[in-house]
């Protein structure tokens, strides 16, 4: 809204924050003053921007100088969530920005609230990689983040609040625009596809069907109290010819955009992270096109830098971090770049790619584990299936050399006849990394067990020491200090200065406190707090005031049933029918609960979908049920994200992590809750043993089955006596007690009937101990004081959960590189 008379007005200089965010909103926006929160966040976004512009360029200005070695992160999901209060706080301008955004008559959490969360990640992984990137600019290691600028982030989830389904719409994020971007129309890289190879003087030559420009845009990622900041760039597809003239003047008007339809679709959407084969061909072009612009971009830097004769020099100014199988065809397409492109030898080719690349693996599910159909890959990428196939060619030839049996060869295989159908040869990609990665490592210390014993058993049998461990962390910027101020104050009055925020292994002296009656209190009065927070959320979006008096029990993460949130949610209907069965007198003994459930069903996840269902349905009897929603209430916040988890998880005083002993990789949100003194209720899994570790085993409610015992009890699933509480809540579920019966059938048949299901995940195995765990919960939280003590010590355990020393970690072990801060 742009009037005459107020244009005329002399136009503000940028003398302070509140002239430079009025400047932007009056030359970017058209605005003269902000009249919303949206307006305010687009003027300190912008003005913030410029300044980390301005960091950016001097950090790389440094960079190009000193000429450390760097690494490159490679990664299909960066989980960035909003960026406004993490800028403000990791440039220290958090006085300044409050006072100009107060003077414009807002307050800065309620600005904040306007940014839309940049959600290009589907869960753990992709948000993992964003604590990466905060933990190396914050620790001055030169790295840059690469990945795809999708158009849509992983779709928005709605909730039919009467019925409990699950819809998705996309999420488009970027209409709004994006200040955190710079679009570098100067750096692109054109991506080939199709077509095929052929013969010339020996060597093979791709010529390609398709082409398409990958345009960088550039996200500065500022370190925490340090002049460094990093880049994340992520590449857009963009036709090499906008638009078919030709076509369009002889009425094809549909071929004249042909072109640009192609190049939208490969940056357009974020895959759920499910296995379906839809849109295969699409993922595949995906990933090669974000690999190949990066590597491309990493060469050219090289050579700007040393020339084109010196690539011995290679390892020791690049590392690769491949975030999953996802980027793994960077191992065929740097030897491609290499060998074709720069006309390097065979021999060097290979050998420079398996000292520069290093594979991470984050999961142990086979169906997550990439394989190619190599019909798809001739079609697509006819080269780097050459390569592969040359790769695997010389891969069992050694192997042969070595000693191993034909058997063990064929095991080993890169490229292997397909599981479920011989006729298909597949590219398995996990292998193809395992064989060229320098090195390979799990994410959690259980995890990287079963990598090596399990997973690449045969793999690890041949080189050792090329496996390591890389348990998870979290950025505590993010996870504690800005997402909960009160209790980070409180640390910090007791500590007696904010060291920890970067140096989290501080918090161990919080241990001394854990019995202090006067520093307990302080720790409680924190916690409702953020308590009233978390339930004027539920306010918010149901309209229900809960009872603050109740035990705050979350569960968020994706749907998934080795994550098993039906456990949950059969143990909630226990509680619910045991309530029930109470009398009023016995009833005022039970300890309140307040569940609350988050998290996307991947679209195509039917058995998700309907757990999601389940739990909404149960809540929708519940907490509508006179006799006991005093004592019991199940929400589910629809559309979880990075900005809610930042809400929620300081407002929980329980967290469940109850995965099925061996399946999460790590998990990172039981780190999180950690960090914010939420106990813990979880299994043998994942870096929950850790967690227990480092706090105390006995300071956590963990139960179930051990990893090792795994395969024997699947075996004998079928055989096993279910406990009669099991069995009388599948008969509820099936019996209607929550509507629906027939729709929920499925989902209880899979974990009940054995003609049908086979309860994989082991829920009924798991059932009577988890029962027992909940009780040991009800107890320790009817001793206020005890349930503190434990909450003060889950904090200070928490130090080795902090990104920051994974991140050192790597860049000792893995990358061999040092932090170079910028003077
Ligand atoms: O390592 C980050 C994160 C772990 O914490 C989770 O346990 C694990 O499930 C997740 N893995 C994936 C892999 N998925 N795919 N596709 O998201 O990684």
């Amino acid at each position: 809204s742009i009037n005459a008379a107020a244009t005329a007005a002399a136009p503000p200089t940028a003398a302070s924050e509140t002239d430079l965010i009025l400047k932007k909103l009056r030359y970017d926006f058209g605005k003269l003053t902000p009249e919303t929160p949206r307006d305010a966040y687009n003027g300190a976004a912008f003005a913030l921007r410029e300044r980390l512009i301005d960091q950016m360029e001097a950090t790389h200005e440094y960079w190009r100088k000193a000429d450390p070695k760097f690494t490159y992160y490679l990664s299909a999901e960066f989980l960035m969530g909003r960026s406004m209060m993490n800028t403000v706080l990791n440039l220290g301008l958090q006085g300044e920005y409050a006072k100009a955004l107060n003077e414009m008559g807002f307050k800065m959490e309620q600005v904040a609230e306007a940014e839309r969360d940049a959600a290009l990640g589907n869960g753990g992984l992709g948000r993992l990689a964003a604590c990466f990137l905060d933990s190396m600019a914050t620790l001055d290691l030169p790295g840059w983040g690469y990945g795809i600028r999708y158009k849509y982030g992983m779709f928005k989830q709605l909730v039919d609040r009467s019925t409990g389904y699950q819809n998705e719409v996309p999420d488009i994020w970027l209409t709004d625009g994006n200040p955190w971007e710079v679009k570098r129309n100067d750096v692109r890289h054109k991506v080939c596809f199709g077509g095929k190879v052929e013969k010339k003087d020996g060597k093979s030559v791709w010529i390609p069907a398709e082409e398409v420009w990958a345009v960088a845009y550039d996200n500065p990622v500022p370190g925490f109290r340090t002049p460094t900041c990093a880049n994340l760039r992520l590449w857009d597809a963009q036709p090499l010819e906008e638009f078919d003239l030709g076509a369009f003047n002889a009425g094809e008007y549909d071929k004249a955009m042909l072109a640009r339809e192609r190049a939208d679709a490969i940056s357009a959407v974020l895959y759920p992270n499910d296995a379906t084969p839809e849109g295969k061909e699409l993922r595949l072009k995906q990933q090669y096109f974000f690999v190949t612009a990066a590597l491309q971009d990493v060469l050219a830097r090289f050579k700007a830098m040393h020339g084109t004769s010196n690539w011995d020099l290679l390892p020791e100014k690049a590392s690769f971090q491949l975030n999953d199988t996802h980027p793994t065809m960077a191992m065929a397409e740097l030897t491609r770049l290499l060998v074709d492109v720069e006309g390097l030898s065979w021999e060097q080719g290979v050998k420079l790619t398996s000292q520069c690349l290093n594979y991470t693996n984050h999961t142990v599910m086979p169906e997550a584990l990439e394989k190619w159909p190599v019909k798809v890959l001739a079609k697509m990428l006819p080269r780097n299936l050459e390569i592969i196939e040359i790769i695997d060619e010389g891969w069992q030839k050694w192997l042969k050399e070595q000693g191993k049996s034909d058997e063990e060869i064929k095991r080993m295989a890169i490229i292997h006849p397909n599981q479920w159908n011989p006729d298909e040869m597949l590219v398995n990609m996990a292998y193809l990394a395992v064989v060229c990665a320098n090195r390979i490592n799990g994410v959690a210390a259980i995890h990287s067990e079963i990598v090596k014993d399990e997973l690449f058993n045969d793999f690890y049998k041949v080189f050792p020491s090329k496996f390591q461990n890389k348990t998870n962390g979290v950025t505590p910027r993010r996870w504690l200090n800005f997402c909960n101020p009160e209790l980070s104050a409180l640390i910090t009055e007791k500590l007696g200065s904010d060291n920890w925020v970067n140096n989290l292994e501080e918090l161990t002296k919080l241990r001394a406190f854990a019995t202090d009656k006067g520093f307990q209190e302080k720790w409680q009065q924190v916690k409702r707090q953020k308590k009233i927070q978390l339930a004027g959320l539920i306010k918010q979006m149901f309209g229900d005031d809960v009872n603050l008096d109740s035990l705050f029990d979350v569960q968020i993460k994706r749907i998934h049933e080795y994550k098993r949130q039906h456990l949950n949610v059969f143990s909630i209907i226990h509680r619910y029918k045991e309530l029930k069965a109470m009398s009023p007198e016995q009833r005022k003994q039970a300890v309140p609960r307040v569940c609350i459930f988050g998290g996307k069903a991947a679209s195509s996840y039917d058995i998700a979908k309907r757990i999601v269902r389940l739990i909404n349905q149960v809540g929708n009897k519940l907490n509508s049920d006179p006799d006991t929603k005093d004592l019991l209430r199940v929400y589910f916040i629809p559309d979880y994200n990075v900005s809610l988890a930042e809400k929620m998880i300081p407002g929980a005083e329980l967290s469940q992590h109850i995965s099925t002993a061996g399946t999460e990789a790590s998990g990172t949100s039981n780190m999180k809750f950690q960090m914010n003194g939420s106990l813990i209720l979880g299994t043998w899994d994942g870096a929950t043993i850790e967690i227990a570790e480092e706090t105390g085993v006995d300071e956590v409610f963990i139960f179930g089955v051990r990893a090792h015992q795994i395969h024997e009890l699947r075996k004998t699933r079928k055989d096993l006596k279910t406990d009669p509480r099991w069995d009388a809540i599948m008969e509820d579920i099936k019996g209607g007690m929550f509507g629906d019966a027939e729709y929920f059938k499925p989902l209880v048949d899979s974990v009940h009937d054995m003609n049908i299901g086979n309860d994989w995940f082991l829920l009924a195995n798991d059932f009577a101990d988890y029962m027992r765990a909940q009780g040991e919960v009800d107890a320790v939280y009817k001793d206020q004081s005890e349930w503190t003590r434990r909450s003060i010590m889950y904090t200070a355990g928490s130090g080795k959960f902090s990104s920051d020393r994974t991140v050192r970690e790597y860049a000792e072990d893995v990358w061999n590189m040092k932090p170079c801060r910028p003077q």
